[in-house]
């Protein structure tokens, strides 16, 4: 039995899909996948059902009616790894701005470095961006900044979507509680699992821009991690997290 899932939320992504996937499955550990796609309409899960006669066993889709965020697609994602009894639960982009390779560094410090939470961090070894236009990266850069004078969290990279976790730490936070869809709901994690006492290790990868499809960043992503990271510290002063 595999002890690893990586989640991979998706939409628009058939130029990215077959290949993030066969990364995967190429690494030395045998990590299974989970895809959650928004019923894309280019056809990403069609794909993967495709794959799926090659990879039986270790290539799971679920397939949501419409569009409803990342953070949505992740919930339902890790209430899917849970039931079906994965010690160790990823989160990972399909579009390589996450390197597959790395997964096993993230395994590693859960497994083997007592991590709860591992996170694939782009600023702790300086500033670890390929490809990104300045302002993308400063935007990136502050936020991060901006979490840690609010939380008092102590983590470089606090908006970073690349994390394995305890299957423990996914138990414990009240998975249904979770608000937030964007960058903030990256926040949201970190900050409840900090809030919970779990061990958080920041592991420095290379973090490079999509060359592949679209972003789906905008502006109201942006807003909701602004206002939502103050919304979180009062929650959290009030013992709402
Ligand atoms: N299921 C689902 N997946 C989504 C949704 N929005 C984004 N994704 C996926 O989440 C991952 C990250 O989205 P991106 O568009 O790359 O967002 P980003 O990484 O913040 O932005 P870029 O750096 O510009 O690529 C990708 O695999 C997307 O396909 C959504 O509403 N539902
Ligand atoms: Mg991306």
């Amino acid at each position: 039995m595999a002890d690893c899932l990586v989640v991979i939320p998706t939409y628009n992504e058939i130029e990215n899909i077959e290949s993030i996937i066969r990364a995967v499955f190429t690494l030395s550990h045998p990590f299974h996948i989970l895809i959650v796609d928004d019923n894309s309409p280019d056809g990403t899960a069609e794909k993967v059902v495709e794959l799926q006669k090659e990879f039986r066993d270790k290539l799971h889709l679920s397939v949501r009616k419409k569009k409803s965020g990342l953070g949505t697609a992740y919930v339902h994602g890790f209430k899917w790894a849970l039931k079906h009894q994965y010690e160790f639960i990823f989160e990972m982009d399909a579009d390589f701005s996450h390197n597959p390779n790395d997964l096993e560094k993230l395994y590693s410090s859960c497994k083997n470095d007592s991590a709860d939470l591992a996170i694939g961090s782009r600023y702790v070894t300086g500033v670890n961006v390929v490809n990104w236009p300045l302002s993308r990266v400063l935007l990136s850069y502050f936020a991060s900044v901006y979490v840690r004078m609010i939380t008092g969290m102590k983590i470089m990279d606090a908006t970073a979507g690349f994390i394995c976790y305890k299957r423990e730490v996914l138990e414990t936070l009240k998975l249904d509680r979770i608000k937030f869809i964007g960058y903030a709901f990256q926040i949201e994690m970190k900050y409840r699992a900090f809030a919970k006492g779990f061990v958080i290790k920041e592991v420095p990868v290379i973090f490079t821009d999509r060359t592949k499809g679209q972003s789906k960043m905008s502006g109201a992503i942006i807003k909701e991690a602004v206002f939502g990271v103050i919304s979180l510290r009062f929650r959290k002063m009030f013992n709402r997290l």
